[in-house]
Parts: structure tokens; C-alpha cells; sequence
């Protein structure tokens, strides 16, 4: 800090340069000579922009302001010991202190539209957004896989003159149960693992546990003929693992007219087995208990992968299990009002979701869930 002390010392740099310095050194600060005062001043406007030209915020700039103009300054406390100069001195030192704080002051604010510039063109290129940027639009998404699957069955049995029925998933213990020739703790309902609604009596409402009920709802409002298929979600209590989930998809199919045979039944099962998979593909049945069929029997096709041969995907049988099917049970034809001595009629169910898995070499069932666009847009 330059003080009006150390401005008397300064002035040796210029002392003995002129006769009038001279007299000032010896005669104390009140003889403080212009020519001095001015050389002082220039180191002091020298140092002070010298500083500025390193301040980096205006945050900072406002301290250094201060300290090179500011009360303390100084500048100020030369013009505060201009008393003890001489009247005509004073106005020389006193006008040469005013130029310097205005040098001063100028570039302080000079500064300060630089550093205020600066600022704002960071601020604005942080909050800035580049609108530029071309952002790929969400191309077209398709039809889930289980969905492909579901209307490719649809389309292949109302080629063959079936109708497509739905119902509700959300079910009463007759639909699903009772008129399926399970009645209240008959042991074949462990078969199911049922999930129940707390809803009216205990038991009494459930999520469907396969497509049946609404087959049962289709013979109790018209009359047979019927030839028709019931595609759609159903729900039991598994845990999830790679066979199974809680919530999958099944399609039945449901024939009832006069003379419907298991002759019938079986050669359905080859047409629409090889209309799928292809000529190459062909089908079996084996003997199988169903509460809700009489005979029943489990349908097997050709194994797709090896041809027959033996692989990993039939277990080296040659075989691929598909599904069930058998003769409605009369007890079933009693629970809906259609007489069996008159009409018989076949069933059939399998997963849609087991049929697309065996079909695309899916091997986790779980993989149908989880919507992974990478495993999704693979079909
Ligand atoms: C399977 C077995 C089957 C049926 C479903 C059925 C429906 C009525 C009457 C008689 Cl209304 N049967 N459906 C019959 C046999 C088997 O499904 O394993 N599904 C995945």
C-alpha cells in the first residue's frame, strides 16, 4: 500500500532532479512536490492495471475496485494528506490524483464488460440447447411375437371354419370349474394352481386358468353346431422360471355337431398341425386324463428342429408335446343344456407362448415379459 509515507519515500527515485524535490526532502510531507506526487501515481495506475488485467470473475473484480479506488485505497489516502500541502501544490496533486483514480476507474469498468461478457456467454452456452441435433425418431414398433402367434392360429382355424370366441379373464368357480366336471373339492382342481379374487364368497371368483369357461359360455348361448376356437390370456400361481409364468396364453378349440368322432378329433389335430409348421410336420396322440374329456389324450407333432432324428428340443424322442385333447365329457354337455345322447364333441388346448418359444428356439419363457426391444425386434 502506497501511503502518503511511502509516497514521500518514493519520490527518491526523482529526488535530486530538481531543486524544488530537493527542498521537499528536507522540508517534511506538507512540501510534497507535483512532480513526485505524479511519478507515485503512475506506478500506482501502472501496478493497479496491471492487477486488473489478472482478475478472471466479477466477483473478484469488486475486491479489487475497492482496493485500487475504493476509501481505503491508496489513491484515497493521497487525497486525504492533500491538506498538508501547499494551496498551489494541492490543486496540481489533487487534479493528478482525480486523472489517476479516473484511469483507474475506466479500466475497472472497462474490465467489468469484458468479465460480465465473458460470464454471460458461459452461462449461455451451459443452459443453451442444440437444437441442431437430430434426434432419431421412434421407428415403427410390430406385433409381439405371442400376438403373431395368436393371429396366425386364428386366421389358420377360421380357414378350416371355426369361430373365434373371447371371454372374461376375470372368472366365477362355476365357468372354471363346476361345469368342467369339477365340482367343490373334487382332487383334479389341484391340477390348477388358482389364483383368487377376494371378491363375494370365499372362492367363489378367480383368474381363469385356461380358456374352457369361455367355451362353456358359447354352448350355453347357442345351439350345436359349434365349430370354434377361444384364444387368450389365462392366470396361475407359479413362480417364474424359464417354463413358466404366471400369466400366459392359451387357445382351445371346441367342435360339437351330430356323429363328431375321436377319428375327428385326430385328423383336426394333423391338419392344422402341418398347416403350421409346415407338410414335413406330422402328429400323434397318446392316452391322458383331462377332468373335462372322455377319452383324453396329450397330441405330440414330429420334432421341427432335428426332423425326428433326436435333439435337445424333444429331449432326443423325436417327439414335441403340444397339447391336450380329447371327447367332451356328457358331464360338461349336462352342465350347459346340450344332450349328449344327441351330440358329441372334441376338444383341444395348448400354450400359445410354448408354441412361438418351440418355433423360434426361445428358451426362456420369461424373455415374452420383459419387453427387451433387442430381444423383441428379433421377430
Ligand atoms: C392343455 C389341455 C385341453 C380342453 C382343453 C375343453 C373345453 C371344454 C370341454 C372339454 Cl368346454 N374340453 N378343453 C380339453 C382337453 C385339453 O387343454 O394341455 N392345455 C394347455
Amino acid at each position: 500500500m502506497i501511503s502518503p509515507r511511502s509516497a514521500t519515500s518514493g519520490r527518491s527515485a526523482t529526488s535530486g532532479s530538481s531543486a524544488t524535490s530537493e527542498r521537499s526532502a528536507t522540508s517534511g510531507p506538507s512540501d510534497e512536490t507535483p512532480e513526485v506526487a505524479a511519478g507515485d501515481l503512475d506506478q500506482i495506475v501502472t501496478a493497479g492495471l496491471a492487477r486488473l488485467a489478472t482478475v478472471r470473475t466479477v466477483a473478484e473484480l469488486k475486491d479489487i475496485e475497492s482496493a485500487l479506488v475504493g476509501r481505503t485505497s491508496p489513491l484515497s489516502q493521497i487525497n486525504g494528506s492533500l491538506g498538508r500541502l501547499a494551496p498551489e501544490v494541492r490543486r496540481e496533486v489533487g487534479r493528478a490524483v482525480n486523472e489517476a483514480r479516473m484511469r483507474l476507474s475506466d479500466a475497472v469498468a472497462q474490465r467489468r464488460e469484458q468479465l460480465e461478457a465473458a460470464e454471460r456467454a458461459t452461462t449461455l452456452a451451459a443452459e443453451s440447447l442444440d437444437l441442431t441435433e437430430v434426434a432419431t425418431p421412434p421407428g415403427p414398433g410390430h406385433i409381439h411375437l405371442v400376438t403373431q402367434a395368436r393371429d396366425e392360429l386364428e386366421d389358420l382355424f377360421v380357414g378350416m371354419g371355426y369361430t373365434v370366441a373371447e371371454g372374461p379373464e376375470v372368472e366365477t368357480d362355476w365357468y372354471n370349474f363346476e361345469a368342467l366336471n369339477m365340482p367343490p373339492d373334487h382332487p383334479a382342481r389341484s391340477m390348477w394352481d388358482t389364483l383368487y379374487l377376494r371378491l363375494g364368497a370365499t372362492e367363489s371368483t378367480l383368474l381363469r386358468t385356461h380358456t374352457s369357461p369361455v367355451q362353456v359360455r358359447v354352448m350355453q348361448s347357442q345351439p350345436p353346431p359349434i365349430a370354434m376356437v377361444a384364444p387368450g390370456r389365462c392366470y396361475r400361481r407359479d413362480t417364474p422360471d424359464a417354463r413358466h409364468l404366471p400369466v400366459f396364453h392359451q387357445i382351445e378349440g371346441l367342435v360339437v355337431d351330430r356323429g363328431i368322432t375321436f377319428g375327428d378329433l385326430a385328423g383336426t389335430i394333423e391338419a392344422f398341425t402341418t398347416a403350421y409348421f409346415g407338410p414335413d410336420v406330422h402328429s400323434r396322440l397318446r392316452p391322458s386324463f383331462f377332468p373335462f374329456t372322455e377319452p383324453s389324450a396329450e397330441f405330440e407333432v414330429t420334432c421341427f428342429v432335428c426332423g425326428g432324428l433326436g435333439c435337445r428340443v424333444c429331449s432326443q424322442s423325436g417327439w414335441i408335446e403340444l397339447g391336450g385333447c380329447g371327447m367332451v365329457d356328457p358331464n360338461v354337455f349336462d352342465a350347459v343344456g346340450i344332450d349328449p345322447e344327441i351330440w358329441s364333441g372334441f376338444a383341444f388346448g395348448f400354450g400359445i407362448d410354448r408354441l412361438a418359444m418351440l418355433r423360434y428356439g426361445v428358451d426362456d419363457i420369461r424373455h415374452l415379459l420383459t419387453n427387451d426391444i433387442r430381444f423383441l425386434s428379433q421377430f
